[in-house]
């Protein structure tokens, strides 16, 4: 097996929408891009995590090579990072088992985003509520160094740490014990029609969500009717004008400029200045985005061979981990 010198990282996402979001390119995929340069990248496509809520299978099958093809569009490289999918790697539901028998009811029921999911539907699944376990094996296996993450899974990393701990206290070292890597400026993007939620695929309203896979028009429409806050002045104040703020974020995030350089030159201009100028800031960052997507998704024969070759490089080093657990608990 080659193994690389550098760090590792580890980090996937759910292949819940035929589109991913703004939130997710910011707060997850361009950390990603950046971090492929300096560390043995490992990014996945979730789709055993996509089950813990119903999915029509049909759709998770697409949505799982429309996941891949924004990976790769979006600049991560696979020939730097090795791509896979959740489901290629049993590893990932073999250790989750050790990890759910580690994992005590209070500490699973006690996480936030199992008790927002759970409260939204009529059948909530186990599968629900030990999210985190196979979350935490997602990570463990690899032993990575760094994760990162958007605000929202804060929580599923510190218990991560906490399970390997706890492994490693009782059976001996085994697990590296990972440092989330959540960015403070772009961990949440806010919803734009309701900037006190983050965007997020389940909410209502589309108009508050920008989809990667946007078309200009859609993109101006939602940045254009994007929820400002009482005022005029243009200001970062998260707390007072979190509409404003969250433009400001979204703007400094897809040009690299800070928000207050943005703030300053838009001294004395109207918020609909900024919404104009940022309209057309995501619509020129996006569109290559969009554009090679659908040139990836022409190809699913070849999207295909980087997944199975992705895989295959996961499973090599996930069933080292695994069966070094496996040794640890007893079994034969
Ligand atoms: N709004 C966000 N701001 C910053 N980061 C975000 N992430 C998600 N939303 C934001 C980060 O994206 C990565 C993948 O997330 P996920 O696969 O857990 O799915 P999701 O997009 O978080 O799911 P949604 O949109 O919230 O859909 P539902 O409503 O189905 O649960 C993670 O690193 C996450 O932090």
């Amino acid at each position: 097996m080659m193994t690389s010198s550098l760090p590792r990282t580890v980090s996937g996402i759910q292949a819940t929408s035929d589109s991913l979001h703004l939130g997710n390119y910011i707060g997850a995929l361009q950390q990603f891009v950046v971090h492929q340069e300096s560390h043995d990248a490992f990014y996945f496509i979730a789709n055993m995590h996509a089950i813990t809520v119903e999915q029509d299978p049909s759709d998770l099958r697409e949505r799982t090579l429309r996941t891949a093809a924004q990976f790769i569009a979006a600049g991560i490289d696979p020939e730097k990072s090795t791509i896979f999918v959740q489901s290629q790697v049993p590893a990932h539901p073999q250790l989750s088992w050790v990890l759910e028998c580690t994992t005590s009811m209070g500490e699973a029921s006690r996480m936030t985003q199992f008790k927002d999911k759970s409260a939204k539907q009529d059948h909530v699944s186990l599968g629900l509520l030990t999210y985190p376990a196979l979350m935490a094996a997602d990570i463990l296996l690899y032993n990575p160094q760094m994760v990162p993450v958007g605000e929202d899974q804060r929580q599923h990393l510190e218990l991560t740490r906490n399970l390997a701990e706890r492994f490693n206290y009782r059976f001996g070292e085994t697990f590296v014990v990972p440092e989330a890597q959540i960015l403070k400026s772009t961990a949440k993007i806010y919803d734009l029609q309701n900037p006190s939620s983050k965007m997020s695929k389940s909410l209502p309203s589309p108009l508050g969500r920008i989809d990667l896979l946007d078309d200009a028009k859609s993109l101006t429409k939602k940045i254009k009717s994007a929820v400002t806050d009482d005022g005029k002045e243009i200001a970062y104040e998260p707390e007072s004008k979190p509409g404003v703020s969250n433009l400001l974020t979204i703007y400094s995030s897809l040009t690299s400029r800070s928000v207050d350089d943005i703030v300053a030159e838009y001294e004395g201009k109207m918020y609909g200045h900024l919404k104009v100028d940022l309209a057309e800031i995501a619509v020129e960052a996006l569109t290559p985005v969009r554009e090679r997507t659908n040139e990836l998704l022409q190809d699913r024969a070849q999207l295909q061979a980087i997944l199975d070759s992705g895989a295959a490089k996961a499973n090599e080093i996930a069933e080292v981990t695994l069966r070094e657990v496996y040794d640890k608990v007893g079994f034969v």
